[in-house]
């Protein structure tokens, strides 16, 4: 196959509540639509979810529009491929720009199934996907008020969110976490720090976290570093899981190979696409690790990738892919990611299974 055309068009929609994580807090989702044509006029779809500012990781939603401008679409334009799994390594000249070239690359893998009149879930897997539905799991931001954090697990809970992962931070992690562990007794609990910890001295924290219960702890040090994670997973019971450190293979053998984690939360859009993202979760389940897909508060088309990845993938844990009204009053797809007792439908169409609706990029 060959594309001989790429464009794309950003947008923006407002989240129902800012989500506060260690970071900071955000009030809209900024995205970006790329959609990649072939000879035959055929169009595939992607979704940019780089965040605005470089605090998740050093890519940003504007550095990643200078890249696909300026490297990644010509790298991609004109070129002769056979199978979706050979354009990541078209980018290869390009460092860096995961998210990006996860924009790109996800679209081809959307083109590539719709040409084979096939689900995106059925290509991958290779054969017919029989699950309908999917269950999964809601990441709630920092809450400070602590009745009204219960309050809103409860909800998530009746709309039937099988896990519950609470982003904490210095000053905010025993006290809120004890809260909901007290008034649910048997919630599958996690929690994810994003990087804010560094001293010794929350190593005693850590301690005390491990007492509660919790299925993981999600990212507590800083992004790169393998040897503290692997030091502090010695000392607990508790899996250590990380998301920002993971952005290749080679990442997740190092990680292995040190110990510095039992689990890992795999983001399509942190590792580049959907090759690089197969290659990681086959590595990792070799090696016994678990390991679940993460959001980046996807709007529609980027929802319906992690859809299809987890029908083909089967996670055996919830991932971060909650109902897009989770987030959105709005959103730019039909169907829109509906949560029916707990579980999210598999969108049936061919490729990623949604199309997108025509004022997408009213903002
Ligand atoms: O750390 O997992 C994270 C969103 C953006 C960047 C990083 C993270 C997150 C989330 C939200 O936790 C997950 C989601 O519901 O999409
Ligand atoms: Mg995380």
């Amino acid at each position: 196959m060959k594309i001989v055309k790429v464009q794309y068009q950003t947008g923006e929609l407002p989240f129902l509540e800012p989500f506060q994580t260690s970071y900071g807090v955000t009030k809209t989702k900024s995205f970006a639509i790329v959609t990649v044509e072939d000879e035959s006029g055929l169009v595939g779809i992607g979704e940019l979810d780089a965040l605005v500012t470089p605090d998740y990781i050093e890519e940003t939603f504007q550095t990643s529009l200078l890249a696909l401008d300026n490297w990644l679409i010509p790298s991609l334009v004109g070129q002769e491929w056979e199978h979706p799994k050979e354009v990541f390594e078209l980018f290869a000249t390009t460092q860096g720009f995961l998210m990006a070239k996860s924009a790109l690359e996800t679209a081809c893998w959307d083109l590539f199934a719709k040409k084979e009149q096939s689900s995106l879930a059925a290509v991958l897997k290779g054969a017919p996907i029989l699950d309908e539905a999917i269950e999964v799991g809601v990441s709630i931001g920092i809450i400070l008020d602590l009745d009204s954090l219960v309050q809103k697990v409860a909800t998530y809970l009746d709309q039937g969110y099988t896990r519950v992962k609470l982003k904490i931070k210095p000053g905010y992690d025993l006290e809120p976490l004890r809260v909901l562990r007290q008034a649910f007794p048997r919630l599958i609990l996690m929690a994810d720090a994003n990087s804010a910890y560094e001293h010794l001295d929350d190593w005693d924290l850590f301690h005390q976290l491990d007492r509660l219960n919790l299925a993981m702890i999600e990212q507590p040090f800083a992004k790169h570093d393998f040897v503290r994670h692997a030091q502090l997973q010695q000392q607990l019971n508790t899996a250590i899981c990380l998301d920002e450190n993971i952005r290749s293979l080679d990442d997740a053998k190092t990680a292995m190979a040190l110990g510095s984690c039992r689990a890992v939360n795999l983001k399509i859009p942190r590792v580049g696409g959907i090759q690089p993202a197969r290659e990681i979760l086959a590595y990792l389940q070799q090696q016994d690790c678990l390991v679940w897909l993460g959001g980046m508060y996807e709007a529609g088309v980027g929802r319906a990738v992690n859809l299809q990845f987890s029908a083909f993938a089967n996670f055996t844990y919830p991932g971060d892919l909650s109902a897009s009204d989770r987030y959105f009053a709005e959103d730019i797809v039909t169907p829109k990611a509906e949560i029916h007792r707990g579980k999210l439908a598999i969108p049936q169409g061919v490729g990623i299974g949604v199309t997108l609706d025509s004022n997408i990029y009213k903002s």
